[in-house]
């Protein structure tokens, strides 16, 4: 206990000695410290001489800097990495980019990869979307100090999918995966390889992200507590971690891998001259079959593969992806105030005008075709194969688990209660090997919030709010049974709900306010401690995150 208030001692005054301390304040710290109250300091893992990897990988997170904007490199906290067996193809570094590498694995592969952290603070890392032993899931439990080797083996058991790695610390992700600390991590096999889909050059990562720069290009970072309520909203997009993302692309069809690596910022993806957007897999990898939408709904933590299909297109035509305008996933007035202007709303006076409103219309990136393709593939009709659960095979039909969201100032929380090591609750403990029926839900019941909302004051600061939250689960996949909203949701969400592909595996979904949604998980193969948080990493970081023990 005296080494956890030391260790996050230290890292108040480290961060506010490098003025990244905007971020945390005291508050965050005291309720940090509740947090981690009991937190055992755990001894990190070490390589085991019975595990022999097919792929190894020498992983370092630490401080550094890049050059984002013309002036002034950004500090960022990055991570780098080293391959020390395995195919040559395994790491792929994004140009000019603070993202870390995009990593490729095959389903299968023993992989081995060695986390050191050269951070001034805790950190420990997360593989979001991995099928992993509860020991390799990078547990907030399993920080390790500056210095220290975090050593993870597991073997590949998911689908081909595209997944993230990123921070993972109590209290500390939201403000390391803003500095910089995540990448992309593909998955590939059998079943996709047969499909021939676009690859090489023809395959894109896009990884959405904003941001927000001070006059020296620096990153600014929540420094108000609305920041952490509402969660914090930068007035830059990046995408792959680069400004006015463009591409120069063949007339042809190309595999863009989508993610929202955005603290909290939630998409409404769309092509600019509204021809549908196709996707063709989702988090947990691909679909039974393409689905064309008009906009496609990305939060916080979601992935998207998305058939991207110029072929025929005329060299020198232009497109834009764009994120459309949609309302109805902040409270009320927060929203009003920040779709006015951000900027003011969050008591920044910055250069670049006012911030980018939440759920405006705004640019993500632009395409330019400067050449001809050839031998562009057909989109596959038939995609992958997904055993679809039905309510027969779960083990608690009708007793779904809860997760239940609450939002009041200053507290979010799913199930009533914050987050703390060692409080698993009853209704947290799954049975080892069932698949179960879970039902996520505003705990002030249905369209409550969205009431408030039209009251004006109800959507207040002071009073009950109701708001989005993508909710994420650790461990394996699950798949969405249904989703319904409560009466007065219609308004707002007329503007969102074409955008939700709820067809694939999934390990986050956005729960909008007022809706309820049933999913059924399947708990094999590991026995532990598996987390499930709101992606909105500001709320995360508050406490708005539990622990599932499957046991
Ligand atoms: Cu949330």
């Amino acid at each position: 206990m005296k080494q956890t208030v030391n260790l996050f001692r230290r890292r108040f005054f480290v961060q506010a000695g490098a003025g990244l301390l905007a971020s945390a304040g005291l508050p965050g710290w005291v309720r940090a410290m509740e947090g981690m109250a009991g937190m055992p300091k755990m001894q990190p893992n070490k390589a085991s001489s019975d595990f022999h990897p097919d792929v190894e990988i020498d992983l370092v997170c630490k401080p550094a800097a890049v050059q984002i904007l013309p002036g002034q490199p950004t500090a960022v906290q990055q991570y780098f990495a080293q391959l020390r067996k395995g195919p040559a193809n395994t790491l792929a570094v994004l140009p000019g980019s603070y993202l870390g590498p995009v990593m490729r694995f095959e389903k299968g592969q023993k992989i081995r990869i060695n986390l050191h952290n050269q951070l001034d603070e805790p950190s420990i890392t997360h593989w979001h979307g991995l099928h992993v032993p509860a020991k390799m899931d990078g547990h907030p439990l399993y920080a390790i100090d500056k210095g220290q080797t975090y050593v993870y083996e597991f073997e590949m058991l998911n689908r081909a999918g595209m997944n993230i790695y990123h921070p993972h610390p109590h209290d500390a992700t939201a403000s390391q995966v803003y500095h910089g600390l995540a990448g992309a991590m593909l998955v590939n096999d059998r079943e996709e390889r047969r499909l021939e889909l676009p690859g090489g050059e023809y395959e894109v990562p896009i990884v959405i992200q904003d941001r927000q720069f001070d006059h020296n290009n620096q990153l600014v970072y929540a420094g108000h507590m609305r920041d952490r309520m509402l969660g914090f909203y930068g007035d830059r997009i990046l995408v792959n971690g680069l400004p006015d993302f463009h591409l120069d692309l063949a007339s042809r069809a190309y595999r863009f891998r989508v993610l929202n690596g955005s603290t909290a910022r939630i998409y409404k993806l769309a092509w600019d001259d509204n021809s549908p957007i196709t996707v063709i897999g989702t988090d947990g990898g691909l679909l039974e079959a393409p689905v064309h939408k008009p906009y496609v709904m990305l939060a916080p933590g979601e992935r998207l593969d998305v058939w991207a299909d110029f072929s025929g297109r005329k060299v020198g035509s232009q497109f834009v992806m764009r994120s459309r305008s949609f309302s109805g996933v902040l409270p009320g007035m927060a929203e009003r105030m920040m779709t006015m202007g951000g900027r003011h709303a969050q008591g920044m006076h910055g250069m670049h005008g006012m911030a980018l409103p939440v759920g405006g219309d705004f640019p993500i990136l632009s395409i330019r075709v400067t050449r001809q393709g050839h031998d562009s593939p057909p989109l596959p009709n038939k995609l992958a194969v997904i055993d679809r659960y039905r309510l027969r095979d779960v083990a608690n039909p009708d007793r779904p688990v809860p997760i239940a969201i609450s939002e009041r100032p200053m507290s979010m929380l799913l199930n009533g209660r914050p987050y703390a090591y060692n409080d698993v609750q009853p209704g947290e403990r799954i049975p080892f090997n069932t698949v179960q029926l879970m039902e996520i839900f505003h705990a002030a019941g249905d369209g409550h919030g969205m009431s408030g909302m039209r009251g004006g004051m109800g959507g207040g600061m002071g009073m009950m709010m109701s708001m989005a939250h993508p909710i994420h689960l650790h461990g394996q996949s699950f798949q969405i049974l249904s989703r319904t909203v409560g009466m007065n949701g219609n308004d707002h969400y007329a503007s969102v709900r074409e955008g939700f592909v709820d067809d694939g595996w999934k390990d986050t979904v956005l729960v909008m306010p007022g809706e309820r949604i049933k999913i059924i998980k399947p708990f094999q193969d590991f026995k532990g401690l598996y987390m499930y948080h709101c992606h909105n990493l500001e709320h995360e970081d508050m406490g708005m995150m539990r622990d599932f023990s499957v046991e």
